[in-house]
């Protein structure tokens, strides 16, 4: 296998940068760069220099013999100072060497899973660590990372692997009936799997949307000040905001941080009859985007928030608008202006508040589509599993146990399938 190399910084100027080696070929870097040895795990000031001997840098170099490093196998840090000729000066010397190359994208990581350091999940949950942008994806990403989604499929793993054990049993001595106790034992354990699974998949919205970010929607008749109050959040004008009834048409769509949440508002076309082709349109694309929202916020500067039209189930929040001209003082209804700054901080506590109320129990969370199919098929398994009686169909419980048992293992382990893989690494950045 190659020895990889790269930067393991961003690649913009910067004080210090880190190129990072890793591979077989790892401890050959102090002869090839003309300097005398560190101690293993030891930070060196190290002047290095390319084959003409001509000075590159005077670097920090750190050796981390392997396998207890961060891709399992001997890994070298240059921290060099952050120039991109320094960088390209060692990516030179390297290149010319046979047994060398430059990683690819997620290749360090992607190495660090086939040694053994990490799970996919953990691999997973480093890259979202990585592009973690607000404290909840912080801690989300985190706590994958640190094994607890992990955990939490190795636990079924192991359950799903005892009751395999102990049905192999059952059909090695066909002549005889499980124990009654034990089937019971047998069932309950099968529907704790299920409850557990299927409340991870219930939570598994909540990951995506802390990923993705949660969708809130403005709705609302033309007028009542929507695209007004998604520019004063927003803090800067993206939307047109005039007296003409009927300005906004297609949804326009802010991404913001709303206290470590991160939210998609859309300000959307104001829902009145019009003849208009171009703004029927609009009305029904605002319909739709409300429909699929976490939030809407149904906005009015009257009394009227009634929308028989809207075919949604989840959380509204009614808000009456230009309060610098009259409040209404019903229980329920937020009063904002953002003419006179009145009540937007309340709006957004209660938004903030609604969203962490959806927030699951527990940390252990499906992050990913691929982990959310896998516990689909096996609770497909699990249910179908259950239509049949032990005693009489052992083997049709055995052959969806071992469904079950490939599934979940497939979330934390895929060693077979190359191209999965590729694809899990690919979206990582380069020198990750
Ligand atoms: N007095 C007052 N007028 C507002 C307020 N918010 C919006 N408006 C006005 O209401 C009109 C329609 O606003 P706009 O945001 O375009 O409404 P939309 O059609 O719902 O997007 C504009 O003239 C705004 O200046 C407010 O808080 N107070
Ligand atoms: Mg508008």
């Amino acid at each position: 296998m190659d020895t990889i190399f790269s930067s393991a910084s961003s690649s913009q100027k910067s004080a210090i940068k880190v190129v990072r080696v890793s591979g077989s070929e790892t401890k050959k870097i102090p002869k090839i760069f003309s300097f005398k040895p560190t101690q293993p795990r030891v930070a060196s000031l190290r002047k290095i220099y390319d084959q003409n001997h001509n000075i590159i840098d005077n670097a920090l170099v750190i050796y981390f013999p392997g396998p207890n490093t961060v891709t399992g196998e001997d890994v070298i840090e240059f921290h060099i100072h952050g120039s991109i000729v320094i960088e390209k000066k060692i990516y030179d010397v390297l290149t010319q060497l046979k047994g060398f190359r430059i990683a690819a994208r997620g290749e360090f990581t992607k190495r660090a899973f086939l040694n053994g350091i990490l799970d996919l999940t953990q691999a997973e949950g480093l890259n979202d660590l990585i592009n973690s942008e607000t404290e909840n994806q912080h801690t989300i990403s985190m706590s994958q990372y640190e094994g607890v989604l992990s955990k939490k499929v190795y636990s079924w793993r192991d359950e799903v692997i005892w009751l395999l054990s102990k049905l192999e049993a059952l059909i090695d001595f066909s002549d005889e009936e499980l124990p009654a106790e034990l089937e019971q034992i047998f069932n309950s354990k099968v529907l704790k799997i299920l409850k557990e699974m299927k409340k991870s998949m219930r939570y598994s919205n909540y990951a995506e949307r802390i990923k993705n970010g949660f969708v809130i929607t403005i709705l609302g008749r033309p007028n009542v000040g929507k695209s007004s109050l998604i520019n004063y959040l927003s803090n800067k004008s993206v939307a047109i905001v005039t007296d003409e009834a009927g300005t906004t048409r297609d949804i326009i769509e802010v991404i913001m941080d709303f206290e470590g949440f991160p939210v998609i508002l859309n300000d959307t076309a104001g829902i009145r009859n019009t003849k208009s082709e171009v703004e029927k349109i609009g009305i029904k694309r605002a319909l739709k985007k409300a429909e699929l929202s976490d939030i809407i916020l149904i906005l009015s500067d009257n009394e009227d928030f009634a929308y028989p039209e809207l075919n949604s189930t989840c959380k509204k929040i009614l808000v009456h608008t230009k309060s610098d001209l009259k409040m209404l003082p019903n229980k329920g209804i937020y009063n904002i202006s953002v003419k006179d700054d009145i009540g937007i901080d309340k709006l957004i506590k209660a938004i903030v508040s609604h969203l962490e109320s959806l927030a699951p129990k527990e940390n252990a969370l499906l992050t990913r589509k691929r982990h959310v199919e896998a516990i689909q098929r096996s609770i497909n398994a699990l249910n179908d599993m259950h239509k049949f009686d032990l005693n009489i169909n052992p083997e049709i419980a055995s052959e969806n146990l071992r469904i079950v048992a490939r599934e979940i293992g497939s979330i934390t382990n895929i060693i077979d399938v190359e191209e999965i893989l590729d694809d899990i690494f690919s979206s990582f950045c380069i020198g990750k």
